[in-house]
């Protein structure tokens, strides 16, 4: 594509303008159960999936074909007419039930981080989040507001554990962690990192470190007692002690909050950490150059309207790690959208 045209007509331009509205055809055929009701191959007409699904024949025809158009469905036109069925990417990965479901993220995106990012203006003039705007509450305390309901807070829960079922092998398997056997999951909530861990590294312990009221949540609805190379631990991780381990995993933790807060945090695992053990952290990695990669930017900008934090660059991770004492700090880019830092006492 030459220069001219690409000035001529602004593709780009176009294609972001119409992002948001790809973003909320998807959304909404995974609220309305589209994609469960075509799950493992069955193939159906748009009146019969408006009828199962309690929506306007004229509305849902619309959606499936929104849907054909971004290679969510396909539709094959028969003598009966128009039958639609799910792709193989929805229905590995958009489908409720299964196992690599990105469903409760996608439902996470759709009904709290769509809602915030409406004030990316404010958030962007005031440099903070925008939880007073968006819901009425206060933003001093980021999780206090995340949380705000038990249902809030199960949907977030369920929202971080589906992405493990995508990246959690890759950021495990990033360094040989089976020489520690003794890990603390900080901030581990629903535990999907955790049982990755355990299935990963059949000789280690994962202790999932969190809040009383996630552990109570992450105990009834995600970790069962038979999973015996899990266990729990109450505490805020700001405030209470934190346990000696061989290995401390932060995934996704420190990019919630500002540098001071890190490094706090850091100092605290650092001397509760035994000799010769170490920390994990799991982040999304910016470029030295902060070119890029872009999801990682606009996750940036999304730690912007919802927490204290931002992503970093591998470098200013080292440096939080080393202000803390750590030394000997290896980093490890997965080409997915979390890569690994680790760093030894
Ligand atoms: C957090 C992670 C997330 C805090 C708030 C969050 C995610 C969404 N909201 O630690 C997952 C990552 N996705 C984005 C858009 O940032």
């Amino acid at each position: 594509m030459g220069s001219t045209e690409d000035l001529d007509y602004p593709q780009i331009i176009v294609q972001y303008s119409n992002g948001f509205l790809v973003s909320k055809v998807m959304f909404t055929a995974c609220e309305l159960g589209v994609f469960d009701l075509l799950q493992s191959g069955k193939s159906l007409s748009s009146d019969a999936i408006a009828a199962r699904l309690g929506a306007s024949t004229m509305g849902m025809r619309r959606l499936l074909d929104a849907c054909v158009g971004l290679k969510l469905l396909a539709v094959e036109l028969t003598q009966e007419g128009a039958l639609y069925r799910n792709t193989e990417i929805s229905n590995i990965y958009l489908t409720k039930s299964s196992p690599k479901s990105q469903y409760h993220i996608i439902m996470y995106y759709s009904n709290t981080v769509y809602l915030c990012w409406q004030y990316l203006a404010d958030a962007v003039r005031e440099g903070r989040n925008q939880y007073e705007r968006v819901f009425g509450i206060s933003s001093k305390d980021p999780f206090g507001a995340m949380y705000r309901s038990d249902e809030e807070m199960l949907k977030f829960m369920a929202g971080q554990n589906s992405v493990w079922s995508i990246c959690g092998r890759d950021v495990l398997a990033a360094f040989d962690l089976s020489p520690f056997t003794h890990i603390y999951d900080l901030g581990g909530g629903g535990g999907a990192l955790a049982q990755e861990c355990v299935s990963l590294y059949p000789n280690s312990t994962v202790t999932i470190y969190d809040l009383p009221k996630v552990v109570q949540v992450a105990k009834e609805q995600f970790v069962s007692p038979e999973e015996r190379q899990i266990a729990f631990h109450e505490g805020d991780f700001f405030n209470d002690s934190i346990p000696e381990a061989e290995l401390y995993i932060l995934s996704k933790i420190l990019h919630d909050w500002d540098d001071d807060k890190c490094k706090q945090l850091l100092a605290k695992v650092y001397k509760a950490c035994k000799p010769g053990g170490g920390v994990l952290l799991v982040e999304s990695l910016l470029n030295e150059d902060k070119s890029g990669p872009v999801e990682t930017q606009l996750y940036s900008m999304n730690m912007l309207v919802q927490t204290e934090g931002k992503e970093r660059t591998a470098a200013e991770y080292s440096e939080l790690l080393e202000a803390a004492g750590f030394g000997v700090i290896q980093v490890k880019k997965t080409g997915k959208l979390y890569d690994a830092v680790l760093g030894r006492k």
